[in-house]
């Protein structure tokens, strides 16, 4: 494609696809996109993020698709979203108002390594591609390497897990580099960290049973934006605490951003539940998008709200 009007958004890309796609989008949309390089991946790939700014020291929206490898609808999504920002922009008023009042950062492609491995080697793969020293089994879990009950029950100590937390919180350079960007940014309002599948959306805590501080306030919004989200195509999502909705999981993502203090730190799990699961065909890539952006939508307006 030369243009993001060009780009299909209805099939799956490579990783040189859709850097192209954000230089594309940035060169077409200076005013509004800028891309920024948060750090290096493991195997040295840039670790791209989308700026979505209209206006200086704004506090900020953080999106993540695509922090594991192999949930290729996920970083689909994220591109999907970048042109829909793009679009929207100037028309609707909504998504015009949080432009006007915070930035948004989207990283699409969170696990460069694992993802340029999905398409050349194993497409089921979900971990970095850091070599552990004294194993022959490759890779870290970036959803159980953050510090955040660290080490805890639902993450693995075995380098040949699927879930193996790596040697010590934060070893990652995919996860250092988003630690460090929340840190020095010190102003992120809210945090959305997506995977797939299971259709869920959850929120903290994972490491542990004690309810999240502002858990009631986190509960309604979910409530609302799955009520956005399946008012599209029906889809039924169920939504509550990580620990009670889905499973007990130390060292995630957003239990991290949430103890920083972001308060709406949420985690999605999008389409299906388990009939494709993965595999999920490209013709679901963008009504998964649609309705997975109302429910973002929902999310933003009411931290813009609050
Ligand atoms: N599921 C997530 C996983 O990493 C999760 C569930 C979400 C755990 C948030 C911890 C925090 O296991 C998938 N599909 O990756
Ligand atoms: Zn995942």
């Amino acid at each position: 494609p030369r243009s993001t009007d060009d780009f299909v958004y209805t099939t799956y890309h490579d990783l040189k696809t859709i850097y192209n796609f954000m230089d594309m989008l940035e060169a077409e949309n200076r005013y509004l996109v800028s891309k920024i390089v948060i750090g290096q991946s493991y195997e040295r790939r840039p670790l791209n993020v989308l700026k979505f700014s209209t206006g200086a020291n704004r506090p900020g929206i953080w999106i993540d698709t695509g922090i594991h490898s192999r949930e290729w609808v996920t970083q689909a999504s994220g591109i999907w979203f970048a042109k829909k920002i793009v679009t929207d922009y100037g028309r609707d008023p909504v998504l015009t108002d949080i432009l006007n009042n915070y930035d948004i950062f989207l990283e699409i492609v969170t696990n460069p390594d694992g993802f340029a491995y999905t398409h050349i080697s194993d497409r089921m793969w979900r971990k970095t591609r850091k070599l552990n020293p004294g194993s022959s089994c490759v890779g870290v879990d970036p959803n159980r390497n953050w510090d955040a009950g660290f080490g805890g029950p639902g993450s693995s100590s075995d380098p040949c897990s699927e879930t193996y937390r790596g040697p010590s919180a934060h070893s990652e350079p995919e996860v250092k580099a988003i630690v460090d960007f929340v840190k020095s940014h010190g102003n992120l309002k809210a945090f959305v960290s997506i995977h797939s599948y299971s259709q869920m959306l959850l929120y903290p805590y994972g490491y542990t049973s004690t309810p999240a501080k502002d858990q009631n306030e986190l509960y309604k919004l979910a409530r609302k934006a799955i009520f956005k989200l399946r008012s599209l195509y029906n889809t039924r999502y169920r939504y509550g605490s990580i620990i009670t909705t889905i499973y007990q999981a130390s060292g995630g993502t957003v239990d991290w951003t949430y103890n920083q203090g972001i308060k709406y730190s949420y985690t999605f799990e999008l389409r299906d539940t388990g009939r494709y699961g993965f595999i999920l065909p490209a013709n679901q890539i963008v009504p998964t998008a649609e309705e997975t952006w109302l429910a973002l939508m929902a999310i933003m307006e009411h931290t813009k709200n609050n």
